[in-house]
Formats: structure tokens, sequence, C-alpha cells
């Protein structure tokens, strides 16, 4: 009897703790410098109030940022300018990057999975965690997915705070995106186009 007591409030623990039913990234890791498709999972409401916005702020050190439009919602990108311009790809300059992306107007029932896609040049850090901090807006009440741990801890903790942030964990990958360095990959160019055949 008195197992069967302890057994009940242990569940009752487990049953407090909902980890997987957060806003979370779908794969929680990604591979650092590559050009990564990402999915924003939001698997419930403000509890019984339907999702009616999702707004993602870009974390620093994102290369390229694209969003996917989303059927019955109105997606508005957030861009802000760069204190210093850098080099983009193609050796053009970039002076303005993507802040925030916003998924408005939708009515995601409370008990749905609603998922959002976006593509994201991860940087070359492995090691590091990229937070995309979420708003999470409903017909009723609100909520910040935010919450992060401080760097050098485990990133595991971040299930112990209230409104953990959507995360992904940057792992050196084992080669190139591409399976060939760019080098290669312009040596090859330069091959190719010479002029071919007989002159
Ligand atoms: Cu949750």
């Amino acid at each position: 009897m008195k197992k069967q007591l302890l057994s009940l409030t242990t569940l009752a623990i487990l049953a407090s703790v909902p980890a997987t039913a957060h806003v979370v990234m779908e794969k929680w890791e990604a591979n650092a410098g590559y050009q990564t498709f990402m999915t924003l999972a939001v698997p419930h409401g403000c509890g019984a109030s339907p999702t009616t916005e999702v707004r993602i702020k870009v974390p620093d050190g994102i290369g390229v940022f694209a969003p996917e439009p989303q059927a019955g919602w109105k997606l508005t990108i957030v861009r802000k300018k760069l204190d210093q311009p850098r080099p983009g790809e193609g050796g053009r300059m970039i002076s303005e990057v993507i802040d925030e992306v916003v998924w408005s107007g939708g009515n995601l029932p409370a008990d749905q999975l609603g998922r959002f896609n976006f593509l994201a040049l991860m940087p070359n850090t492995p090691g590091k965690t990229m937070y995309f901090k979420t708003i999470q807006k409903c017909t009723e009440g609100e909520t910040k997915w935010v919450d992060t741990v401080a760097d050098g801890e485990p990133t595991w903790k971040i299930w112990a705070t209230p409104a953990p942030s959507p995360f992904v964990e940057l792992k050196a990958p084992a080669g190139p995106q591409l399976g060939a360095s760019m080098q290669q990959i312009g040596e090859e160019r330069k091959k190719m186009s010479k002029p071919a055949g007989p002159q």
C-alpha cells in the first residue's frame, strides 16, 4: 500500500514536467557551418486557447535565414541594420539581416500540432547552443519561450526552467555539407567552364 502511494507521487511529479509538450525545435542538434532546414514545433496553445501568432528571434551568428510561408498565416520579416556591414555569400556586402520572423493571423487549435519551417545557415562554432527565442500568442494569453541556461552549463538544465527557449546544439560535422570543399567545387567549375569539343 505504501509502495503504491509512492509510485503515484512519482507519477504526479513526472506529469508535472511537460518537457515534451513545449514549443521546441523538432531537431535539437545541427551541424556547425551547415545550411539547415529547421522546424519549430508548437504542440499546444495557451491552456485551452488557440495559437494565433508565433514570433521567432533570429539569433546572432546566423548567416542566411529564410522562413517558409504557412497557409492561413501572414508572414512578416523584421530586419535590422548591422552596425558594421560584412561580406556575404558571393562577396557582396550585407548591411541588413533578418532580426525576427512572425507568423500571425492564424488559428491553431490548442490540441493540434503546428509546424513552422525555415532555413538557417549555422555559424561554424561547434559546441555552441543556438537559441531561437519564441513568443507564442493565443486568443487569450501568451507564452514567452525565452529561458536559457548560462554559458558553460549543460543545455539539459533548460528543461528545469518555466519556459525554455527553443534551441539547437551545434556539433562538428564529419565533412563539408556538399561532400566536397568549396575549393574543390571551384576547381571543378573552372574545368567545366573551359570550352568543350573541337574549335
Ligand atoms: Cu509545454
